[in-house]
């Protein structure tokens, strides 16, 4: 197993690539959409939560998805002395139709297909996406973790309706007419997901390209009265029996699979174990609607338990933090990082 950072796009920098390998990382998986645009000042703070206007607006990372510019990136992190594992996230301005069945959706698609080659061509082996509606929300932040650190949680659902322009809590289009997203069923939002990975999987596959789900988070059937696909541990297998192949696969999120009130997050790992393109290796306290991100060591999950599972699995995959609670000091996400990299790396040499 091989220990990674997440870094946000506007942490791309020379600094942020040191202090991965300071940490004993091998590997990046970064962000190119920035969550972070219409509240430059939340930077510093680590995790996205959005307030009306969600995670800002969608489109602004056009050319950082050409084939010359992850080329670029890629050389910039193999020189700081790491590998480029994964992008995690389409933008929403890429693929809005596709999420929305929209008038978009077959030059979104293609659109997307190049994207794919691009990463392919780039010598990035997984794309990582999250294939919803609301996307991420109902996030409240707070003193959740150890020693009043800061963190995210949930308390409740965000039963708000998703206003047209917006999708996957970001905002494409500015001008919308007023109104809501219309209700949708499970049963179309599953016909979505299986016409972009029908349509999607043969390109990766050509390219070499893993692509990987993230859960819903929350893991709710139901955020934003928009349905979700993947809230419960058994709902990852529909989704790899949706399409056969290889470039199907999973990134898969520990603190998602922990706050599903079905199933337990060993059994899942074990099954799916063999599936995962890389994990997201956090630790929360409760379930939803109801739970805490919290410090490796405090919250609910064992993490030696899953890490004796992967290892038994022979998987041999990168782990991320994912997020992690804020530290009281300067750099409150580089110490809550540190932390949880230092504990995760002398974790994998004990076990
Ligand atoms: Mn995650």
């Amino acid at each position: 197993m091989k220990l990674g950072l997440g870094l946000y796009q506007h942490q791309l920098k020379k600094a942020n690539y040191d202090f991965a390998k300071q940490c004993g990382c091998t590997h990046l998986v970064v962000h190119l959409v920035d969550y972070f645009n219409l509240r430059e000042s939340a930077k510093g703070e680590g995790q996205p939560i959005g307030g009306e206007g969600g995670w800002g607006r969608a489109g602004g990372s056009d050319q950082l998805w050409e084939e010359d510019s992850l080329k670029r990136l890629r050389k910039e992190i193999n020189d700081a002395g790491l590998e480029l594992e994964a992008i995690e996230n389409f933008d929403p301005a890429h693929w809005y139709d596709v999420l929305l069945d929209g008038p978009e959706k077959k030059k979104q698609i293609e659109r997307l297909k190049q994207i794919i080659r691009n990463i392919g061509r780039a010598g990035i082996p997984v794309m990582g996406y999250n294939f919803s509606l609301a996307g991420v929300s109902s996030r409240i932040n707070g003193k959740f973790a150890r020693g009043g650190a800061e963190s995210v949680g949930m308390d409740g659902v965000d039963e708000r309706p998703v206003p047209n322009g917006m999708v996957w809590n970001m905002v494409y289009d500015t001008e919308a007419k007023p109104g809501n997203l219309p209700a949708v069923s499970y049963e179309e939002l599953w016909n979505r997901l299986s016409y972009f990975l029908n349509e999607l999987l043969p390109v990766a596959e050509n390219e070499g390209v893993k692509l990987a789900a993230h859960p819903d988070d929350p893991p709710m059937p139901y955020v934003r009265q928009t349905p979700r696909l993947v809230y419960q541990p058994s709902l990852y297998r529909k989704l790899l029996d949706l399409v056969a192949s290889e470039s199907n696969k999973l990134e898969y999120c520990l603190g998602s699979l922990q706050e599903m009130t079905e199933g337990n997050v060993y059994e899942a790992t074990e099954a799916y174990a063999k599936d995962i393109a890389y994990i997201h290796f956090r630790n929360v306290k409760g379930k939803v609607p109801h739970y805490y991100e919290v410090f490796l060591d405090e919250g609910d999950i064992d993490m030696v338990r899953i890490l004796k599972i992967l290892k038994e699995k022979d998987f041999r995959g990168v782990l991320i933090p994912d997020h992690t609670p804020q530290m009281s000091c300067d750099a409150p996400w580089h110490a809550g990082m540190a932390y949880a990299l230092g504990y995760m790396k002398a974790l994998l040499k004990v076990i």
